[in-house]
């Protein structure tokens, strides 16, 4: 029979979860939900969040709150070893994270007009020298402006 954890792990065990940082404790069953939306207080064709952190493993939900819009991957921001995903118009879809990175989402119809967010899996702090070059400008100015939320 296995002993009990002695007085000093109870105490390390907080600080454990502490030393995760900004990543919420994955929960079985309880994807994070973003909302694909035509317009909310910060602009039109946004994402709601713009930004996540995930811990690998987390499952995001695409949620078609209003239509036209879609969630797929950016491919020149996919972390190497992750899967593209591409959701169809007007419909929700689930997504698991499992490869750490960087991932740039869009919304194909309205992708020029900056309908992006960026999720970041696992550690890893998030800079302009993650963006890549090329993006067309409203992209380029979404992404500086959740870089810049973030501080
Ligand atoms: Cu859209």
């Amino acid at each position: 029979m296995k002993p009990l954890p002695g007085r000093r792990a109870l105490v390390a065990l907080p600080l454990l979860v502490l030393s995760g940082g900004l990543a919420p404790p994955a929960r079985a069953g309880a994807p994070r939900e973003v909302k694909m939306l035509n317009r909310n207080a910060t602009g039109g064709m946004v994402y709601e969040p713009d930004f996540l952190r995930l811990a690998p493993g987390e499952r995001v939900k695409f949620l078609a709150t209003h239509v036209t819009h879609n969630a797929a991957t950016i491919p020149a921001m996919l972390p190497e070893g992750a899967t593209p995903f591409k959701g169809r118009i007007n419909e929700e879809i689930e997504v698991r994270f499992d490869v750490p990175g960087l991932y740039g989402i869009q919304c194909i119809p309205h992708y020029a007009m900056g309908m992006v967010m960026l999720i970041q899996v696992g550690e890893g702090e998030v800079t302009p020298a993650r963006i890549p070059d090329g993006l067309p400008p409203r992209v380029r100015e979404r992404f500086r402006e959740i870089l810049a939320r973030l501080g």
